[in-house]
């Protein structure tokens, strides 16, 4: 074992979340059955480069034995009432709440985000959770009045059956539990495919359902762990019996999976990259903007599909400003992210390494001009060779590099003049369409950015960051960020399929629209 693991206790979190230290752990689990005849996936800390422990792939026989217990499942949990449903995630809920802290360690360790924002990621599955409990006493549909006399008409929503989700490494546990807090409550039972860089945080999440599942006397099925790379998430996204895949990753990803659910009609949410922006308008609170843009842009080492990666400032702030973010970027503290002296820990990997020093190639190739100089960090406690300075560029919004994704702490700087509308255009001036934000005290401002006119983006704010969001709010966006909606507000729906009733409790069969059809 690493001294690092050792000396912040990894072992023990490993422990207590019912890991296998020494045996490979399977990584394809209906509940109480876990079997796995893949191919092991070694776990390496991005922190100190350790192997932290093995995880077998599920192959497609392992598969085809998830997706037929997943199936029989749902035929007795769709049944079961929903807030009874409701009960059994304020169980699950329970579980978290006792677990937050070997599971944000975990996550930490395994994903390399600071041990604060494991424990924030851990925080959004509680989040989720109660919101999910209160809302199995709320899925509604509506009741309409019928055209006909003597009709009743109505809407109720059904449970959908497995849902297949697809999640990154960056968020290895929320973003799941979004999906399955919701779905089982919704009546839906889930089959996950967690990111195969974050293999045994998806374990550690299988074990905690599979307990409250088993514990319930409830048949196993409804919460499934799959493992594997790509080829295992095509097997859902082909899959016919899968009506629904929620897929969070890249944009590249995002159309593989959207063409293949869509050439079998099936349905698809889609939560990809992002390209997100702050607008700093002349009287913006320099302040708060520099908190909200730095924790942005480096907070999750820039990994975040909400990371900030472009300030578009006005030019009468500008040189205030940049002065004020250069400076804050000086008091960063890159290292160990179980540290909580440190602000920013590693990359995920070393390809993220290589496609970061790409970018601030990329960006001075272009004619950007670096104005905090990035790099790789080397020696003591750099040993994974995945730390990195988190740096800002001058750029321009059209140059190839900017109009592009890069998932590292890379901070472009740009310039506006005139009104907000000139902002509006370079923010809106890319494909993707995630999250936006606004620094103003003007109210006219603030009220054109979220205007018809304004933000193009599913996220837009006032006066904080990008990044974030609470769960409690529709989250996704537009455009290339793929149109899909988790987490809160009407999220649920997806989970579900819509049924329209009408009744008739005459003695007549009158026809709509006034029909006569008589016999
Ligand atoms: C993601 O990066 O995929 O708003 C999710 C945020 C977090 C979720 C990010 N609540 O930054």
């Amino acid at each position: 074992m690493s001294s690092i693991a050792e000396k912040f206790g990894i072992n023990q979190a490993l422990q207590d979340l019912g890991l296998n230290v020494d045996q490979v752990n399977n990584g394809t689990s209906t509940g109480q059955e876990w079997f796995s005849n893949g191919e092991v996936i070694e776990s390496y800390s991005p922190v100190d480069g350790a192997l932290i422990g093995k995880v077998k792939s599920t192959t497609r026989e392992d598969y085809d034995r998830v997706i037929e217990t997943a199936s029989k499942a749902f035929k007795t949990w769709r049944t079961m009432p929903s807030p009874q449903r409701g009960e059994i995630v304020r169980k699950f809920n329970e579980e978290l709440r006792r677990l937050k802290e070997p599971l944000g360690k975990l996550v930490s360790y395994e994903m390399g985000k600071s041990y604060q924002e494991g424990l924030g990621e851990v925080q959004e599955m509680i989040d989720i959770c109660d919101f999910a409990v209160g809302l199995s006493r709320q899925l509604h549909g509506l009741t309409m009045h019928s055209e006909r006399p003597g009709h009743r008409m109505y809407e109720q929503y059904h449970p959908l059956g497995i849902v297949g989700i697809i999640s990154a490494f960056n968020f290895p546990v929320a973003v799941w539990s979004w999906n399955t807090a919701l779905a089982w409550v919704c009546g839906d039972v889930c089959v996950w495919k967690g990111s195969e860089k974050t293999p045994l945080t998806s374990v550690a999440c299988q074990n905690i359902a599979a307990r409250v599942f088993n514990d319930a006397g409830l048949p196993e099925g409804i919460s499934c762990l799959i493992t594997g790379d790509y080829r295992v998430g095509e097997m859902l996204s082909k899959d016919e019996r899968v009506p629904l895949i929620s897929a969070t990753g890249s944009i590249r990803m995002g159309k593989i999976v959207a063409q293949a659910v869509a050439a079998r009609l099936g349905k698809s949410l889609l939560e990809l990259g992002g390209n997100n922006a702050i607008i700093v308008t002349p009287d913006a609170n320099i302040k708060n903007t520099v908190i909200g843009a730095v924790f942005g842009a480096v907070g999750t080492c820039g990994q975040r599909c909400t990371s900030t990666r472009r300030l578009i400032v006005h030019e009468d702030v500008y040189d205030k400003v940049k002065d004020a973010i250069v400076a804050a970027y000086k008091q960063l503290r890159i290292g160990n992210p179980l540290d909580e002296n440190n602000h920013v820990g590693p990359l995920i990997d070393k390809d993220a390494v290589k496609n970061y020093q790409a970018a601030l190639d990329k960006v001075v190739e272009e004619g950007g001009k670096v104005i905090v100089e990035g790099g790789v960090l080397e020696g003591e406690g750099y040993e994974s060779g995945c730390y990195v300075k988190p740096a800002i560029a001058e750029a321009q919004n059209e140059y190839e590099i900017v109009q592009h994704e890069t998932f590292a702490p890379v901070l472009y700087l740009m310039k506006y003049s005139g009104d907000i509308e000139n902002a509006l255009a370079l923010q809106n001036g890319v494909k993707q369409g995630l999250s936006s934000a606004i620094m103003t005290n003007n109210l006219r401002e603030a009220e054109r950015f979220l205007s018809v006119e304004g933000s193009d983006c599913g996220i837009a704010n006032v006066n904080i960051g990008t990044s974030g969001a609470e769960i409690g709010g529709a989250f996704g966006g537009e455009k290339e960020t793929g149109g899909g909606r988790e987490s809160g507000s009407d999220a649920w729906k997806i989970y579900m399929r819509r049924q329209t009733n009408t009744i008739n409790y005459t003695t007549e069969l009158p026809l709509a629209q006034g029909i006569k059809f008589d016999l």
